[in-house]
């Protein structure tokens, strides 16, 4: 480790780099407000703090992401990152730098982070064929169709020439990393996990690929990008100057790193705790020295995310109680490292108890007693009485037990303590109600009592204030002024934590005039948050709607879809045929032919034996009456013969809109493509025979038709729930997918 004096004076922590795949929500509010009131603390002890956070931008998922907004990655990525950036400011958040993946300064870093890699002997190319989860950007051992362990969704079959880093010869490295460092990893039950994944074996990681190009070239091989883990975990060193010979960076590297703490979710600990150590020991760079990861926050019972859509914005709370409010509740609600549960009630509760009636009230009552009974002035207190030890010592104990538990990361714990004090000195002075004098006190003796008891009181606050500071820096600003005491952002400049001791709000000290602090939270506060977080997620799912497209899309162009006349089961059946393949049968009319105007008469080729043929408890495919037709060109082609279905007949067919989110070819199955759909309620698996006919990475994103309600069957192992509507064109039936010129919502249904 580093020599003792830079590590007691300095202190660096960093909280994780949000993806800008999406606009940030209250989960990531939570990890960058704890890295906040830690900045804060340190600074206030007079410690030499840096605090990093910033954005992640690079991988697949935000490529995705930004074609599913029809923007370039960049653009995509610049306005997210914006957005991240200015919650935080809206917030108060006093970080000192901002990185994005995106800057050259980045770029610089992890390359030279990665030829250094290469250089040490620790990356070698070879070939990878396995699944790899997009939404977590993470590799996941198994089959094709293998369901992300972390996050639920599907993964996709990668088959690259990729780069690897050597981690299995980091194995016993680790373990005794962790072992001689046992404050590396915290909360102990991440420590223990990260322990037993490293026990049970490191493979060789992949550290590059080459499908798609939104990354950071590797040096010298630029059809590979580095894998965005490698990219994104390297912000943390790259942020400080790694890789830079200016004599600035080189001096801000050497004073801050290794990190004091980097702050995370829980989820990404193996990321920090297995891969980034043993990057770093690869490039002979010294480790951090711990790693925190705070627990998850749940909402309508799951992890609160966007991809399950049960987000709530921070700014929602900042509007209707503020950003104190919402720092305060995140922070003395849920012990640092387990999940914790958000609710606008229970948030409205602890505001309304802990701040309004709590510590705001207490504070406007001794303000306005001290201006009332003594023209705003402190007055000499006396001595002491019994009472008055009695809280002076519960302020000292509290001093004594706050920063502790604090500094572990026990913010709950030390609120709670906090406000113990806090209801000791309401209970104080209610005792001794300095307001009531009753008539057998002399004037002379009820002066001295209000004087010994506000002053007191006065004292407690003070305390209890600056304690607070890092967790309710506008309040305490607040009442910090209020109380006569200058600036407290100034005060924090000059470690005042460090000379804070009872005693220090002196006799003669002028107020100045009382202001509200946190005003009680009415009724309607519940609902009004709710209201505008649907309101929010009404324009984000309208503007979701408007905001795709993409790469050129023959199917958006097709006429609209108008309900179907001339379908029945096993027509609909044979949209799947959309999926021609090898064995051709000539003779099912596309379900949707009508939608298309497709030629009816050319009906796309069926396929009895391939991947796409109806499960045998389905009706045999009948070659539709009008295969005999002649083939007609595709406008005005000749009408098919119909075999009328009645509207019930109709009406059991559930045609939805849906999206394609992702799009793979299946191994060993030439024509079968593995698409995820959203339906806007649900995400599903369906197999379709079109991979002769689209490229899978510019279906990403399309809006089709599906049939929702087709039993689920089995396909090379894969399970598909569902079917594609499209025309089918002559002369082999090339599919056509359906589509629509008018933005239409997910999930919709055609009838
Ligand atoms: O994982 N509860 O970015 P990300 C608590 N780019 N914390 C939450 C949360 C929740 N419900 N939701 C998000 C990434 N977070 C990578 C990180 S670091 C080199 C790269 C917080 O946008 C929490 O800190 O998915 C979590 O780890 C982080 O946001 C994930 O943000």
């Amino acid at each position: 480790m580093a020599d003792s004096a830079k590590s007691s004076n300095r202190f660096y922590l960093t909280t994780p780099i949000y993806y800008v795949n999406a606009r940030p929500h209250l989960g990531h509010a939570y990890s960058t407000i704890v890295c906040d009131a830690v900045a804060r603390r340190k600074r206030a002890l007079g410690i030499d703090t840096w605090f990093l956070t910033g954005t992640d931008e690079h991988g697949q998922k935000i490529e995705r992401s930004a074609r599913l907004a029809g923007r370039t990655p960049q653009e995509f990525a610049t306005a997210i990152s914006a957005e991240f950036r200015g919650l935080w400011d809206r917030l108060g958040l006093t970080y000192d730098d901002y990185i994005r993946t995106t800057e050259p300064r980045h770029k610089r870093g992890v390359q030279h982070l990665f030829a250094t890699l290469r250089e040490r002997g620790y990356i070698y190319k070879g070939s990878y064929t396995g699944q790899y989860c997009v939404s977590d950007e993470a590799w996941v051992d198994g089959p094709p169709g293998t369901i992300c362990p972390d996050c639920g969704r599907p993964t996709e079959t990668v088959s690259e020439e990729n780069y690897f880093f050597k981690l299995s010869a980091f194995e016993r490295k680790l373990l005794e990393f962790y072992e001689t460092n046992p404050g590396f990893i915290g909360p102990e039950s991440t420590r223990r996990e990260v322990i037993s994944f490293v026990r049970s074996g490191l493979k060789d990681l992949s550290v590059s690929r080459t499908s798609f190009t939104w990354g950071i070239p590797v040096p010298g091989d630029e059809k590979h990008v580095i894998y965005v883990w490698l990219d994104a975990l390297a912000n943390y060193i790259t942020a400080l100057g790694y890789g830079s010979d200016a004599p600035e960076d080189k001096a801000r590297f050497a004073k801050f790193w290794p990190a004091d703490m980097h702050l995370i979710g829980k989820e990404i600990s193996r990321f920090h705790c297995v891969y980034w150590p043993a990057f770093l020991m690869a490039a002979g760079v010294e480790p951090p020295r711990s790693v925190r990861a705070n627990g998850w926050l749940l909402f309508d019972q799951g992890k609160m995310s966007k991809s399950k859509g049960n987000i709530v914005r921070a700014e929602t709370v900042m509007e209707i109680l503020g950003a104190d409010a919402l720092r305060y509740f995140l922070l003395r609600e849920i012990p640092f490292g387990q999940d914790g549960n958000f609710s606008f009630d229970a948030l409205v509760q602890r505001y309304n108890g802990d701040l309004a009636n709590g510590y705001g009230n207490l504070v406007s009552r001794v303000v306005n007693m001290v201006h009332k009974y003594f023209g705003g002035v402190v007055p000499e207190s006396g001595a002491p009485t019994p009472a008055e030890s009695a809280l002076r010592a519960s302020a000292e104990k509290t001093i004594a037990e706050f920063g502790p538990a604090f500094d572990e990361l026990n913010f709950s714990d030390a609120l709670k303590s906090l406000w113990a004090l806090v209801a000791e000195t309401d209970g104080y002075l209610t005792a001794n109600a300095p307001w009531k004098k009753p008539a057998e006190r002399s004037d002379e003796d009820h002066q001295a009592l209000q004087a010994r008891v506000l002053s007191t009181a006065a004292e407690a606050i003070r305390i209890i204030t600056a304690l607070a500071y890092p967790i309710l820096p506008d309040a305490t600003a607040k009442v910090w002024h209020q109380m006569g005491q200058g600036s407290l952002a100034e005060a924090a400049g000059q470690s005042f934590l460090t000379r804070l001791a009872w005693g220090g709000l002196k006799p003669g000290t002028k107020f100045n005039e009382p202001a509200p602090l946190f005003p009680r939270a009415e009724k309607d506060a519940v609902e009004r948050m709710q209201n505008l977080e649907d309101q929010n997620n009404k324009s984000a799912v309208e503007a979701a709607s408007q905001g795709e497209a993409v790469s050129p899309n023959p199917a958006t162009a097709s006429p609209s879809v108008a309900p179907t006349t001339s379908t029945d089961k096993q027509d609909a059946r044979a949209s799947e045929v959309l999926t021609p393949t090898t064995a051709v049968n000539p003779g099912q009319a596309a379900a949707t032919a009508p939608v298309h105007a497709a030629p009816a008469g050319q009906a796309s080729p069926r396929l009895s034996t391939s991947p796409v043929s109806a499960p045998p408890s389905e009706p045999a495919a009948q070659p539709h009456p009008n295969t005999a037709a002649p083939a007609e060109p595709v406008q005005g082609s000749a009408a098919p013969q119909e075999q009328h279905i009645t509207i019930d007949d109709f009406a059991k067919v559930d045609l939805r809109v849906a999206q394609i989110l992702v799009a793979e070819r299946v191994p060993k199955a030439d024509k079968l493509l593995r698409l995820e759909v959203d339906l806007g309620y649900e995400k599903r698996q369906i197999l379709a025979g079109i991979a002769q006919y689209y490229e899978p990475e510019k279906l990403i994103g399309r809006k089709i038709v599906i049939v929702a309600n087709l039993a689920p069957r089995k396909m090379r192992g894969l399970e598909s729930n569902g079917m594609l509507l499209a025309a089918s064109l002559p002369p082999d039936g090339a599919p056509v997918l359906a589509g629509f010129l008018e933005e239409v919502p997910l999930g919709a249904r055609l009838k």
